[in-house]
């Protein structure tokens, strides 16, 4: 079975680690949002697509769900004694080599796909992982700040105020422009059935779906998707905060209309949401709690069941 999953962060790899214990046997493509990525210190960091390989590699902090098990943060201390700017963003030591890695490679002219699969012959996440696009994609959150408007990083937005500030608006600057990296669309096509994970509706999925081409492909495929809200708030960070940007409710019935019937065969929601309709497709109602992998697991073949493969 060929499966694509369309993937944020901590969440939708958590899922992931899920799909893979279900259905071990299955030919996994993980298309990964680059829209959170950022510059910093001359490293191009992309939280996403690191969160998922450390998580399926098997090196994740499971209590924090990014970021390397064993880490240590003495250059970020180290930084701080500089009195940097963004001592905010948590950059661990064993982290940085896999962005020196990167910044390495994507200097010598390599696309950030091929530099994804090369940090995975390390992992060995046993899924595809490909970037969104190889184009650059960053996502700003226009915020009231000091009294004046002004985009910001989602990361700063994100990280270091919490998303307490409210987004005025939210851009996936670059997405208008940006084409699907080399073998996503290939990938889509070949499918036998498109996750869509419960990461963030906005800025995950939603940037991915911005990428030119990717909303079109998935139409005519089987597209199941698992809301990332539960009783009305996130299971996990705060896509609430996003959803609000938007003018959606945050409540998984809200979520799956949000992403519509063009786009979703099917919509799973937890139990507590029984009831939640979504026009034109077939909502199922179990538990979508990550308690554990197993659990996680009963998530997956659920999506896969209502996908009908
Ligand atoms: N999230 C935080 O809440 N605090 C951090 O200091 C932080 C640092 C960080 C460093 C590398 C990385 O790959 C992810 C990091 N994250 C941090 C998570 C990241 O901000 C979010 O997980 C995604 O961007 C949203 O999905």
């Amino acid at each position: 079975m060929r499966i694509v999953a369309l993937a944020g962060g901590i969440g939708g790899a958590r899922f992931l680690q899920g799909l893979r214990a279900a259905v071990p046997e299955a030919e996994l493509t993980v298309v990964v949002n680059t829209g959170d990525d950022i510059t910093m210190y001359g490293l191009r960091i992309c939280p996403d697509l690191d969160t998922v390989m450390y998580t399926l590699g098997n090196g994740i902090d499971t209590d924090r769900g990014w970021g390397r098990k064993e880490e240590t943060f003495v250059v970020k201390d180290e930084l701080a004694a500089y009195d940097v700017p963004t001592t905010w963003f948590g950059l661990g030591d064993r982290d940085l080599a896999t962005h020196l890695v990167r910044r390495t490679m994507l200097d010598a002219g390599f696309p950030l796909s091929q530099v994804t699969a090369a940090l995975c012959a390390r992992w060995q996440p046993e899924a595809t992982l490909l970037p969104m696009s190889d184009d650059r994609v960053e996502t700003h959150v226009m915020v009231e700040l000091d009294g004046t408007r002004k985009a910001i990083h989602f990361q700063e937005w994100w990280v270091k105020h919490r998303a307490s500030l409210p987004a005025l608006a939210i851009v996936a600057v670059g997405a208008e422009a940006a084409t699907p990296a080399p073998g996503v669309l290939d990938a889509v096509d070949a499918a036998d059935v498109v996750l869509l994970p419960p990461s963030n509706p906005v800025v995950s999925i939603g940037t991915i779906l911005q990428v030119k081409g990717i909303r079109e492909a998935l139409r005519g495929k089987t597209v199941v998707g698992l809301s990332p809200i539960v009783g009305g708030s996130p299971v996990r960070g705060m896509a609430d905060a996003c959803l609000d940007a938007i003018d959606v409710e945050t409540s998984a019935e809200a979520v799956g209309r949000h992403y519509g019937s063009e786009l979703l065969d099917g919509w799973l929601v937890d139990t507590v949401d029984a009831g939640a309709t979504v026009p034109g497709v077939e909502v199922r109602a179990v538990p979508l709690l990550m308690t554990d992998v197993q659990a996680t697991a009963a998530m997956a073949r659920a999506a896969l069941e209502l996908a009908g493969v």
